[in-house]
């Protein structure tokens, strides 16, 4: 198995695919998906465009759906929810499902959503990502960061070097781009301080600006739930430990 790490959706070759992409957006894309799959949800659409996410939940039954919409951390009018992690409750979302779009985390998607294989991790879930890479063992992975409007996000590559630091200490993995290693020392220097390397991000910054900070302690949580979000059919994450169980 080798690793790859890209920062941005922009950084991510568009000439290849990998076996198995990983797409990561901690603050909060991907630890909103984890959450909402984990508290019950029947699965999660992820949309890039919200005029294509209002057009395609239309045709869902309403008791059945939950419209999450979110540009610039704010909740998008006409939505039921925004993308905080902290509304995905089990009687907010059992059953249903999420229809979502984000300013970087659902276009991340997008980019890699032909590969054969993808998954989405956050801090949270990471443990069981690391379980399935090393049980599937795909050729390739691309750890694929959501970024900031094609800016690097240290919290996306912080949690990309957790995956890849066991993986590799594991002897199970090996090193595809310098990247990876970067994404490493990254974990090593924080893992300690998760709370203070996300406040200290610039989209954590923005985030506190918003008077989210319990979304940012949240997010910064290592291994509490055991969910795997992957992708069924394009834009479409269900949990995989669900199906395969
Ligand atoms: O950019 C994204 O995809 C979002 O996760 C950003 S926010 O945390 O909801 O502001």
């Amino acid at each position: 198995m080798k690793l790859f790490v890209y920062h941005t959706p922009e950084a991510t070759p568009t000439d290849r695919l990998p076996d198995c992409a990983v797409v990561i957006d901690v603050l909060r894309a991907t630890t909103t998906i984890a959450t909402a799959l984990f508290a019950g949800a029947e699965a999660v659409q992820a949309f890039s465009d919200l005029d294509d996410l209002f057009a395609v939940s239309e045709s869902w039954p309403a008791e059945k759906r939950l419209r999450a919409g979110e540009r610039g951390g704010e909740k998008v009018d006409g939505c039921d929810l925004g993308n905080s992690p902290l509304n995905c409750l089990p009687q907010v979302v059992t059953g249903k499902r999420l229809f979502l779009t984000t300013t970087n985390g659902t276009r991340a998607l997008k980019r890699v959503e032909a590969s054969p294989t993808v998954i989405t991790a956050a801090q949270i879930n990471r443990r069981s990502v690391v379980e399935y890479l090393q049980g599937a063992q795909p050729e390739t992975v691309w750890f694929v960061g959501s970024g900031w409007q094609g800016d690097y996000s240290l919290e996306d590559t912080v949690c990309a070097g957790a995956i890849a630091a066991e993986l590799w200490g594991n002897d199970v993995a090996n090193v595809g781009n310098d990247e990876v290693l970067g994404a490493i020392a990254l974990y090593q220097q924080w893992q300690s301080d998760l709370v203070g390397l996300l406040k200290l991000a610039s989209h954590g910054q923005r985030l506190l600006r918003l008077e989210k900070e319990k979304d940012i302690v949240y997010c910064a949580q290592s291994d509490t739930i055991d969910v795997l979000p992957m992708q069924q059919s394009p834009g479409i994450l269900v949990n995989h430990l669900k199906t395969t169980s």
